[in-house]
């Protein structure tokens, strides 16, 4: 090969990989489930340990987000709450000694506390995504996150995938969560959720065991592979590297 032929293979290389970088980016981009910036909220107590509303959200997947509360223990009350002081966050907040579970769906447009297990129509959620991500968790005491997806071809709601983060307490300082699909290890009645044609989300905050327990989160979305298109580059970067090096040889 003359060093000219060798020169032009390389710019045509260079080209592909740009362009296969620029895809890939593209098809790798993080979907927002909810940043809670539409302010929402309700209250269960002892007398009325049940509470649902229903909003429309620009921000959240599906343009509605649905919360549900179910007060389980204790004397106070339980709150959930979607911005309720201008700092666009989930805010599950248990008064003392309460026990008991919050849910937050977004099954698109019901307004109905029944989740639409094929509300949002199938979603892909699984074309350059990965993962959830959990932004800015801070949870003091002990208590489970779990999230379960719900594949939009079985309105039954039988065919879903969950996974749960367990909490440890004393993270008092927003911490980032990751929920790789990998982890979503629970299958519903009629099998495993496809991630590429969801029907509905929900996550729910659980302290069953211990009261008190106050949760925040900043978003949830799902994400790219950490550095997928990173190590796109870096090997794109070996293959020119190798060409060059055949061209100084030469
Ligand atoms: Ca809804
Ligand atoms: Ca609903």
């Amino acid at each position: 090969m003359t060093t000219t032929k060798i020169r032009n293979t390389l710019a045509k290389v260079v080209i592909l990989c740009c362009f296969l970088g620029l895809t890939l980016q593209a098809n790798a981009a993080s979907i927002l489930i909810d940043d809670f910036v539409t302010t929402q909220s309700i209250t269960a107590t002892a007398s009325s340990p049940n509470a649902f509303s229903s909003v429309a959200a620009a921000e959240a997947l599906g343009g509605e987000r649905d919360m549900e509360l179910q007060l389980t223990g204790g004397f106070t009350s339980l709150t959930l709450s979607a911005n309720p002081f201008g700092g666009e966050l989930l805010v599950h907040d248990s008064g003392a000694t309460v026990t008991g579970s919050s849910v937050t769906v977004w099954d698109g447009l019901d307004n109905a506390a029944a989740i639409d297990y094929t509300g949002l129509g199938g979603v892909d959620l699984a074309t350059g995504q990965d993962s959830f991500l959990l932004t800015g968790v801070v949870a003091d005491l002990t208590g489970a996150i779990s999230l379960t997806v719900y594949d939009a071809s079985d309105a039954t709601g039988g065919t879903s995938s969950t996974a749960s983060i367990s909490l440890p307490g004393g993270i008092l300082a927003p911490t980032d969560m990751t929920l790789p699909y990998a982890s979503f290890t629970t299958f519903g009645s009629n099998g495993a959720a496809d991630f590429s044609n969801v029907g509905a989300l929900k996550l729910e905050i659980s302290n069953t065991t211990s009261g008190s327990l106050d949760v925040i989160i900043g978003s949830v979305s799902a994400v790219p592979e950490p550095n997928s298109a990173v190590l796109f580059f870096a090997a794109a970067g070996l293959m020119i590297g190798r060409i060059r090096r055949r061209m100084s040889v030469r």
